[in-house]
């Protein structure tokens, strides 16, 4: 019996990583699967225990059961169970599923994985406390997976289908192995941006797919920002009408949403929406008067328009009604504020503004003025019920915001984003890592292994401040991202940051060691695109 947990992760007893060489001499590496080796090598992001033996299991597709244990809360009947057996059975034997059904494998013994979870949390929605722990016992003719919660089962069942391989003729094994894991952070974003370039509903859908193999568990949608508004307001049609790209092609309708919202769902994926204010809203402007401030050339108005429009009741009238209807829409307890890169240019220029300053004793330091707005708008989120994330200027500009705000680090090299993580910490608020995943940035070369070598809690601090790092997120802005070259952009270099919120630091320090991991995870991230494209007739 192989532990990986005590030797091939051992970083002093090095001996199957020995092993690996002088099998890969003897035998070539197509021969590791027979020996046993194969079976932690696609499993990522790498569970907190895992130990595997040689041997293995046949499995027949025509003989492969996903059943409820008898203890189980959740029972047949259970929407998010009942689709994910459907999926993982087509993940596990794709070309059995992709019309080789009619093909025979030789071995007839069924094999059954029971699903057992302790709550039956079937209709409700993954949040911040949602547990994701789960235990995977693979034996002689089943499996048996057990969870606290629905989301957890979810976990498993993705683990599970990463330990099943495929031989040269054909056939389907699974190893003994035993698992326990659950994940290092709470938090494990993407943040994709259908402002810059709209994406597809399709696009979004598959993303969401994919961060399930990684285990990723919360989709950040940035989706207005100053060149479109493609989200369809209820109350405010006009915003997307007059503000998207295109009225009826480039927007995300009710329907649209619902329907991301309820694919996340599925897969234990969160969706945090960002209504990103004072900034970065030109957009909103051609669908609401009076929203955004008029800048001055001189004495008279320029015609150009800036950053939301602080000074005015109408402002705070139109946000309190605009995030009353979106924490209707999402279920999600958090609600992005953003709160980032305001530019004070066109607030100068504006004689009405600047009286409003001196009215209010701010004198000419226009972060007070922008304190005043975020305040403002957290108050809005605070009164909804909701939990505020904003990004770090506005922890930056000011200190009054209610403690149980989440800041969003998005600048900055290992040195300052550091030093952030500190400061912010200090002061005893939840902290969200984001500025070493800026995965919209490009470069030669295997660029993944700088995802990897991130260590979110190398700063200084007590226990207790590093308690406050939520966990992390990988952005896509998508200033050069559209539909065509998100999905390779993204692929498998976000999974690299997926292993390093989900995994124990220690078990996965070496980068040399992750990367046949990884390569064979991109085979199956592959072999899924592949096949997803085919079944959308792309
Ligand atoms: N859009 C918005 C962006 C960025 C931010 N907010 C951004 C700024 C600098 C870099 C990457 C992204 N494109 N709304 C900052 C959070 Cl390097």
């Amino acid at each position: 019996m192989l532990s990986y947990q005590n030797t091939y992760l051992d970083d002093l007893v090095d001996l199957p990583n020995t092993l690996d060489h002088m099998l890969e001499d003897l035998l070539g590496s197509q021969n590791f699967e027979t020996l046993g080796l194969h079976s932690v090598e696609g499993v990522w992001p790498l569970p907190q225990s895992i130990t595997s033996s040689p041997e293995r299991y046949p499995l027949n597709p025509q003989a492969f059961y996903f059943t409820y244990g008898s203890q189980s809360a959740a029972q047949e009947g259970c929407s998010v169970l009942d689709e994910a057996f459907k999926r993982y059975f087509s993940l596990i034997f794709p070309d059995y599923s992709s019309g080789y059904g009619f093909l025979r494998f030789s071995v007839d013994k069924p094999f059954t994985v029971q699903v057992s979870v302790g709550r039956d949390d079937c209709d409700s929605y993954p949040d911040e406390d949602s547990s994701e722990q789960y235990t995977l016992s693979v034996s002689a003719g089943q499996a048996s997976l057990k969870a606290e919660t629905v989301w957890g089962a979810l976990r498993g069942l993705e683990t599970f289908s990463q330990l099943v391989y495929q031989e040269d003729f054909g056939s389907y094994y699974v190893n003994k192995t035993e698992i326990k894991d659950f994940p290092r952070f709470q938090f494990r974003g993407i943040l994709l941006d259908t402002s810059r370039h709209y994406l597809p509903v399709q696009a979004i859908l598959k993303t969401l797919d994919a961060m399930a193999f990684s285990k990723f568990n919360v989709f950040h949608w940035h989706i207005v920002d100053d060149p479109s508004f493609p989200y369809q307001s209820r109350t405010f049609p006009d915003l997307s009408a007059k503000g998207a790209f295109h009225p009826m092609t480039h927007i995300y309708t009710q329907s649209d949403v619902g329907r991301v919202i309820s694919f996340a769902r599925m897969r234990g994926i969160r969706v945090l929406p960002e209504f990103d204010s004072p900034g970065h809203t030109q957009s909103w402007g051609k669908g609401q008067s009076d929203l955004l401030t008029p800048c001055y050339s001189g004495s008279s108005p320029s015609g150009t328009f800036g950053p939301v429009n602080p000074i005015l009741p109408s402002t705070y009238k139109f946000m309190a009604t605009l995030f009353k209807e979106v924490s209707s829409v999402f279920p999600d307890s958090y609600i992005h504020l953003g709160g980032d890169e305001v530019n004070f240019s066109c607030w100068k220029s504006n004689p009405d503004v600047r009286a409003f300053m001196l009215k209010m004793g701010f004198g000419a330091d226009f972060t007070k003025l922008e304190a005043y707005y975020m305040e403002n708008i957290v108050n809005i989120t605070v009164a909804l019920n909701r939990t505020s994330i904003v990004w770090q200027d506005v922890f930056d500009y000011h200190e009054r915001i209610p403690k149980d705000t989440v800041l969003h680090i998005w600048k900055g090299l290992p040195a300052s984003y550091a030093a952030e993580l500190s400061a912010i910490t200090k002061a005893g608020y939840r902290v969200l890592l984001a500025a070493p995943w800026y995965i919209n940035h490009i470069s030669y070369g295997q660029d993944w292994r700088n995802y990897y070598t991130v260590q979110p809690l190398n700063f200084s601090g007590t226990e207790e401040q590093k308690k406050l790092v939520i966990g992390g997120e990988v952005c896509m802005w998508g200033e050069y991202v559209d539909a065509t070259n998100l999905t390779p952009r993204l692929w498998p270099r976000a999974s690299a940051a997926a292993e390093r919120l989900w995994s124990d630091e220690k078990q996965t320090s070496d980068v040399d060691k992750a990367f046949p991991r990884l390569q064979d995870f991109r085979c199956e991230l592959l072999r899924y695109f592949s096949f997803s494209d085919n079944a959308h007739g792309i």
